[in-house]
Parts: C-alpha cells; sequence; structure tokens
C-alpha cells in the first residue's frame, strides 16, 4: 500500500453546527497525519472552480453556493491507502445511504449537506491539495 495524500473538507454546515472537533477526533481516531490545515470562506467563484467537474449539474449552483455561505477547514491528510480510507470514514455522498457510524450518517442531513469532502482518486487529491496548498505549506 502506498502512502498517499488526500484534501479533506469540514463544509460549512459542519462548521457552523461546532462539529470540526468531533471531526478532527475521527481524523486522529484514524491515524491520518494532518499535513497542513486552514480555515478559510470560498467564494462563490473558487466553489465553482473547486467543483468545476459539476457544471451543468442541477446540484451545481446551489451546491456552491453552500459551499460559499460559511467557513470551511481544508485539511491535507497522509497515510498508506488514504484516499480510500478517509472516504471510508466520511460514508457515502447521500447520508441516507452512507454506513452506520460513518461521519456523513451520523451528522449528514441531506446529500448537499453533508458535512465533509474528501478527494476520490490520486489524481483529483493532486489537483484538490494544490487547490488550497502552495508546495511550502505542504513540507
Ligand atoms: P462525493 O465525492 O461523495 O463528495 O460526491 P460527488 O463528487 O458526487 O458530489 C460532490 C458534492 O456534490 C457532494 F458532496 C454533494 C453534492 N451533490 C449534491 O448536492 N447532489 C447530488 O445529487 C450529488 C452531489
Amino acid at each position: 500500500m502506498a502512502v498517499e495524500r488526500t484534501l479533506a473538507i469540514v463544509k460549512p454546515d459542519a462548521m457552523g453546527r461546532g462539529l470540526l472537533g468531533e471531526i478532527l477526533k475521527r481524523i486522529h481516531e484514524a491515524r491520518f497525519q494532518i499535513i497542513a490545515l486552514k480555515s478559510l470562506r470560498l467564494t462563490k467563484a473558487e466553489a465553482e472552480g473547486f467543483y468545476a467537474v459539476h457544471r451543468g449539474k442541477a446540484f451545481f449552483e446551489p451546491l456552491t453556493d453552500f459551499m460559499s455561505s460559511g467557513k470551511v477547514v481544508v485539511l491535507v491528510l497522509e497515510a498508506e491507502n488514504v484516499i480510500a480510507r478517509w472516504r471510508e470514514v466520511m460514508g457515502a455522498t447521500d447520508p441516507a445511504k452512507a454506513a452506520p457510524g460513518t461521519i456523513r450518517r451520523e451528522f449528514g442531513t441531506s446529500i448537499q449537506n453533508n458535512c465533509v469532502h474528501g478527494s476520490d482518486a490520486p489524481e483529483t487529491a493532486a489537483f484538490e491539495v494544490g487547490y488550497f496548498f502552495s508546495a511550502h505549506e505542504l513540507l
């Protein structure tokens, strides 16, 4: 298994509901290394750029409004096989379909307001990490 990095986001719904600590606890319990972490508020244009693969879909406008509606915390996580493992900790996109015990199942309130993001492949992880962090922040 290769050591990988992935981009995680604690989304505005989770930040607004005071869930950052609970989500960080799960990251630590999973033994993922936090390589970088910061809090920011995305502009609408930044949210659109991040989710560019979904442009044109019905949920793109409400999704990018939501993602720019409040503070987020973005993190770079590192571990063996962390891309798949963080997605397991998150659970399926739709909280109603996510496995019991996952973040999205326990705290998500809709397919849009699902508390967390995680890259889905090595190529997207590289793009998404680079979207938020420069090389000197990842040393
Ligand atoms: P995921 O990788 O699990 O975050 O899921 P996707 O890349 O398919 O979707 C990205 C985000 O778009 C989801 F986190 C939530 C939002 N979305 C919707 O709001 N409605 C949908 O039908 C699908 C996705």
